[in-house]
């Protein structure tokens, strides 16, 4: 995937007539967008096409899915079905729910990211120490795209020794969360950024402090 400027913008809104004023605002500057629970709870899975054919944005959906191998197959096939290009996957729910997800992507000729470590603090108690192993795990099951913390360089670092050069980490929690983006940029390959671009008043300007 090529993400202009190394941006995929956090689509965290409630109702897609912002989302696609945003859109317009910002189409000059982004190719990738990340839809999550927000908008689709909001609006429907309908609002994938609503980017894919008036934009022609790359679209992430960012539902981490978290469930029994049959049920993840479902939500893989609802989203891909809509248009989605990727579909953002828990990792510790182990290898066969993951796999129900990737074949289905597999289907469709679209993929997953794999998502080791949250960037929250809360993070650190349950998630961050079996994240390793959560990487490891992906790359035993030849996944290439990653989702990794950029509130904890020292993490976002081990994941990407974990995972490779070759493999395409996305990072969330530059910004608003903490996250230094220029630094993010030397372990990952694309910046997941939110709140700082769709709540300021210039979301042009404000993605103009993202770009190196
Ligand atoms: O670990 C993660 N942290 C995170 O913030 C995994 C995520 N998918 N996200 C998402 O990234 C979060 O749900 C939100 O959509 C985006 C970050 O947004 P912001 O903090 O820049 O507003």
């Amino acid at each position: 995937m090529r993400v202009k400027n190394n941006i995929i913008l956090a689509m965290d809104l409630m109702n897609i007539l912002d989302a696609y004023d945003l859109s317009e605002e910002i189409s000059n500057y982004i190719n990738t967008i990340k839809i999550g629970y927000p908008l689709t709870l909001s609006e429907g899975l309908s609002t994938i096409n609503i980017f894919k054919e008036n934009f022609d944005f790359n679209v992430i959906c960012d539902y981490k899915v978290a469930d029994i191998p049959e049920t993840n197959e479902k939500i893989a096939d609802l989203t891909f079905k809509a248009g989605a290009d990727y579909l953002i996957v828990h990792g510790f729910v182990g290898s066969d729910s993951i796999i129900a997800t990737k074949e289905k992507a597999e289907e469709y000729e679209k993929d997953i990211f794999l998502l080791t470590e949250m960037s929250h603090p809360g993070a650190k108690k349950f998630l961050q120490p079996v994240a390793d192993d959560i990487a490891k795990m992906g790359v035993e099951m030849n996944i290439k795209n990653y989702v990794a913390p950029s509130t904890r360089l020292e993490r976002l670092s081990q994941i990407r020794d974990i995972v490779g050069k070759d493999s395409f980490i996305i990072s969330p929690g530059v910004g608003t969360q903490g996250g230094d983006p220029k630094k993010t940029l030397n372990y990952a390959d694309a910046l997941i950024v939110g709140r700082s671009i769709y709540e300021s008043e210039d979301p042009e300007t404000a993605i103009k402090n993202f770009i190196f």
